[in-house]
């Protein structure tokens, strides 16, 4: 008898295991307080993967297979992973453990942990959900500095035979990113992407009655998020037919009227495993072939990019830097988040819209995450170990591995340019550039001083002029210096003192 461990993170019905019916194996499922309480969670997010794994739990036994479900108040739960799997293995007299790797450290961690708590053996298997595996990237960049994704996406492309002719990319070009950069305005319709609603309230009473803590709008009575397979693939079909053919052109596009635009609002499904990144972006470029006359290759070749590209690329940046990447922190940043990043009461529209739609619906798009929210915490200092607790809480598709890499690596450059070359910041002119939130924000983006000043723009001055000894080097930024060093130093001298009253008023900006 072997008893196999299910993660909620690992709903893949397409993995091998499951390939035949075997009555010596029984699977197990388990609602555990470790995973619901080691970071504060959107209530969403606690509700998604506890509805995604009772359905998961279905879906086997409706094959015939054996499955344990431990729920949260199950009075023999353990609320842990590795105790409940030694009073399983005890009870049930298994002969081996089996689990699929974890993607997250932490629960790696513990799942070898088991070795030292049995003698019985330990089966390891593959999760066989990613196109590359948790070293690809480390051997493929073995004695470089840096990690370039540009290559590493590039090889995938080649090893897939994704968007390929033979072995150079589909109409010359391998990246189509500059394409990739409108501001919307209003030219084609943005169709209406809720298209699922289903009924937790029962799973959200359960947390409750419980004393899980969360926050954020658990919309429990009207959950749009996929917990099925079947619905996640309504979701990818959605988007092919109605999405794709904007998603390039419109990316980086932020609006105030409509926080999801063209994008996919896949990566949950993605990340728990109901679908496969092959099968997401074969499905997007079938439609694309057969829809060449309507949609440009620049919309799918961003898309593309993202999954077997930037997605690939963070898991394999995770592996090849953890534990220590945990605790980078490149410029020492030491500041609280500010509390009204836990409520969006902020003056200021982009992170005021930025912030209640992520309290409302568990998501943000990706410049909304990089270039506001991101954006704002790096400028103003915030200690990265709180900004990642607060990515890591408060989006449904938050798992340490995609998150941390995005949030420390990509958005705080806390990593110092393992994953960027250089720090994503951008005074007023950038989100003013992408997106509509200045019009009719408490404070003007043209100015950098007086009461109404954007505080975006004395940040931004003041990051630079602050790190210097770290980044004055850096050839990407020298630009920036050189605008900097023209300024009239009693200019610069205001600015500063500008950003300091920023500074020392966060809380009420
Ligand atoms: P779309 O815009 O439709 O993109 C399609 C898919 O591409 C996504 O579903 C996702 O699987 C993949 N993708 C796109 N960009 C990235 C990226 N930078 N890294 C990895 N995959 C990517 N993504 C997560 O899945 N989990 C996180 O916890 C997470 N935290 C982030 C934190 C910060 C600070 C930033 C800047 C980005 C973060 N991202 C994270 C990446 C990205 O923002 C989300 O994947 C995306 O917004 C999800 O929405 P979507 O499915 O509509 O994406
Ligand atoms: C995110 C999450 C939550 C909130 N709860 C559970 C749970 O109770 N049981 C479970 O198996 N998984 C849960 N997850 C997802 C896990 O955190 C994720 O599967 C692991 O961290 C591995 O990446
Ligand atoms: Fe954000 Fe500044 Fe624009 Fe207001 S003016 S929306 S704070 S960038």
């Amino acid at each position: 008898m072997v008893l196999r461990l299910i993660l909620g993170d690992q709903l893949n019905i397409n993995h091998s295991w499951y390939n035949k019916v075997d009555d010596r194996v029984t699977y197990v499922l388990m609602e555990v307080r470790t995973e619901t309480d080691y970071v504060l969670h959107h209530a969403q997010k606690v509700i998604g993967f506890f509805a995604a794994m009772r359905h998961f739990a279905k879906e086997l036994r409706s094959a015939g297979h054996k499955v344990i479900y431990i729920a949260l108040d199950d009075e023999e739960n353990e609320q842990s992973f590795t105790k409940n799997l030694l009073k399983l293995a005890q009870q049930s007299k298994a002969d081996a453990i089996g689990y699929q790797l974890p993607d997250e450290y932490r629960v790696d961690l513990e799942l070898q942990a088991l070795d030292k708590l049995t003698d019985l053996p330990l089966q390891v298997a593959d999760t066989e959900h990613f196109l590359t595996t948790r070293t690809t990237l480390a051997e493929q960049f073995a004695g470089k500095k840096t990690y370039l994704m540009e290559s590493f996406y590039r090889r995938i492309r080649k090893q897939y035979g994704i968007m390929m002719v033979g072995d150079q990319p589909l109409q010359g070009q391998w990246n189509f990113d500059a394409l990739n950069r409108a501001k919307y305005k209003g030219e084609v319709p943005i169709p209406n992407s809720k298209i699922l609603s289903t009924n937790q309230t029962a799973l959200y009473k359960l947390l409750q009655a419980n004393g899980v803590k969360t926050f954020g709008n658990p919309s429990a009575a009207d959950f749009q998020w996929p917990v099925t397979r079947a619905q996640a693939l309504e979701v990818l079909r959605f988007f092919v037919e109605n999405q794709l053919q904007y998603f390039g052109t419109y990316q980086d596009a932020m609006l105030k009227e409509n926080e999801f635009l063209f994008h996919s609002r896949l990566s949950f499904a993605l990340n728990i495993k109901l679908i496969s990144p092959l099968e997401v972006v074969n499905a997007a470029i079938a439609h694309w072939q057969a829809n060449q006359d309507t949609i440009e290759i620049q919309q799918i070749e961003g898309f593309v990019r993202q999954i077997i590209g930037w997605r690939e690329y963070m898991r394999g940046i995770y592996w090849a830097q953890m534990p220590g990447y945990a605790h980078l922190n490149y410029f020492g940043n030491n500041r609280p988040l500010p509390q009204w990043y836990w409520t969006g009461n902020t003056k200021m529209n982009c992170l005021s819209f930025a912030i209640k739609n992520s309290l409302d619906n568990a998501y943000a798009h990706h410049i909304q995450r990089l270039m506001v929210t991101g954006n704002f915490a790096l400028l103003a200092g915030i200690n990265p170990t709180e900004v990642d607790a607060w990515y890591l809480g408060i989006y449904i598709d938050a798992l340490e591995w995609v998150e941390i890499t995005n949030t420390r690596g990509m958005s705080q450059f806390a990593d110092g340019g393992i994953v960027g070359t250089k720090p994503y910041i951008s005074s007023a002119a950038y989100i003013n550039k992408m997106g509509n939130y200045c019009q009719g924000c408490h404070y003007n983006k043209d100015e950098k001083l007086g009461p109404k000043a954007c505080p975006f723009n004395s940040l931004y001055w003041n990051f630079y002029h602050q790190h210097r000894h770290l980044l004055g080097n850096n050839a990407r930024i020298g630009m920036m210096y050189k605008v900097w060093d023209k300024m009239p130093p009693t200019e610069q001298q205001k600015i500063l003192a500008k950003a300091k009253e920023v500074l020392d008023n966060i809380e009420d900006l």
